[in-house]
């Protein structure tokens, strides 16, 4: 069967083109498996899921957690930005299907007390695991809300003591183009990078996630470990993050290397500045077709208000 013969081809072997034509391929299966199951159980679909782990441990709710309605699981993982494994929304859960991610190595480097390399169990275990129901905002006009599962940014700042010097912590996500096929292209500069000045990253709200609904993160939400910063625009979010740098000048970021006059640093959701191409006052709630909901400034979060004081959000965009 069609998806059988997609899963036998090496990652390695890859191009844009396979790429391309499996998607296709596996369209295809799916409406075929959609109508021999009578839209019923969809055999051949669930055959093509990444298998779902419960997280281990407890996991604490959070205050900072929005009662606004939760999107679909399914919303949440078939409708992705994750250019390592395709540039459409429905690519990333095909393509990362059997990303392969233990083990997996954390380092912290740079102006810090404590440098280090850590398995990603190390590095996790010393922190509480927390949900956080987040709004997410997509510099796209798209946003859900989302149950992550995740530690405080902020703790491991605070673990791994930077020094005086440290100004700003940079985020360096996997590069590995055997494991993500979309590296062969350039459609982006590789690997993809992010960051944070350290008062961000040391904000409460700023989350390491690892899951998502109590569940180990899929692949194609950046597992094993992304970035959630819900006041932003989801490209802050780096995803399968390999490296953290603490440095004392402004990292780069990779949608900004792109188009710097489209997209910033700072990259706060702010419905009064639009993207040179689009508006950004409405945003449209998947699963909604229109963009009927308002956007709010710092998606609402406007606790991280004072961390702008005095800057000009229209050039600091
Ligand atoms: N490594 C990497 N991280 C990434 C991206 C990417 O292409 N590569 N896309 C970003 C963008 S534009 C968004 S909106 C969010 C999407 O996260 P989600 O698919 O979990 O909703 O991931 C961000 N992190
Ligand atoms: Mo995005």
């Amino acid at each position: 069967m069609v998806i059988k013969k997609a899963r036998d081809i090496r990652s390695s072997e890859i191009t844009p083109k396979d790429v391309y034509v499996r998607r296709r391929e596996f369209l295809q299966a799916s409406a075929a498996a959609m109508l021999a199951a009578g839209f019923g159980a969809l055999p051949g679909i669930a055959e093509a899921q990444q298998p779902r782990t419960k997280l281990k441990g407890p996991i604490k709710k959070s205050p900072f957690s929005t009662t606004e309605k939760v999107n679909l699981y399914e919303h949440v993982t078939s409708y992705n930005n994750f250019y390592e494994f395709g540039t459409a929304k429905d690519e990333p859960k095909v393509l990362a299907r059997n990303f392969k991610t233990t083990p997996w190595t954390l380092e912290v480097e740079g102006e810090v007390a404590k440098p280090a390399k850590y398995g990603l169990e190390d590095f996790i275990k010393p922190f509480a695991l927390e949900e956080r129901i987040y709004r997410m905002r997509c510099v796209e006009a798209w946003s859900m809300v989302i149950p992550w599962v995740g530690i405080p940014l902020k703790d491991v700042v605070e673990k791994v003591q930077p020094t005086g010097k440290a100004q700003f912590v940079e985020f360096i996500t996997l590069q590995d183009v055997g494991r993500m096929p979309y590296q062969r292209s350039n459609v982006l500069d590789w690997p993809y990078v992010e960051g944070l000045r350290l008062d961000e990253a040391k904000h409460p709200l700023a989350l390491l996630a690892v899951g998502i609904y109590d569940e180990v993160l899929p692949p194609q939400n950046g597992a094993p470990i992304r970035l959630v910063v819900p006041w932003k625009y989801g490209f802050k979010g780096g995803k399968s993050i390999v490296k953290m740098r603490f440095v004392e000048k402004q990292p780069r970021n990779t949608w900004n290397v792109m188009a710097p006059h489209e997209y910033g640093f700072y990259a706060n959701v702010n419905p009064n500045v639009d993207h040179p191409r689009w508006s950004q006052a409405r945003e449209r709630r998947l699963p909604d077709l229109l963009a009927t909901t308002k956007t709010q400034m710092f998606n609402g979060y406007s606790e991280v208000a004072s961390l702008y004081n005095g800057m000009d959000l229209r050039k600091n965009y």
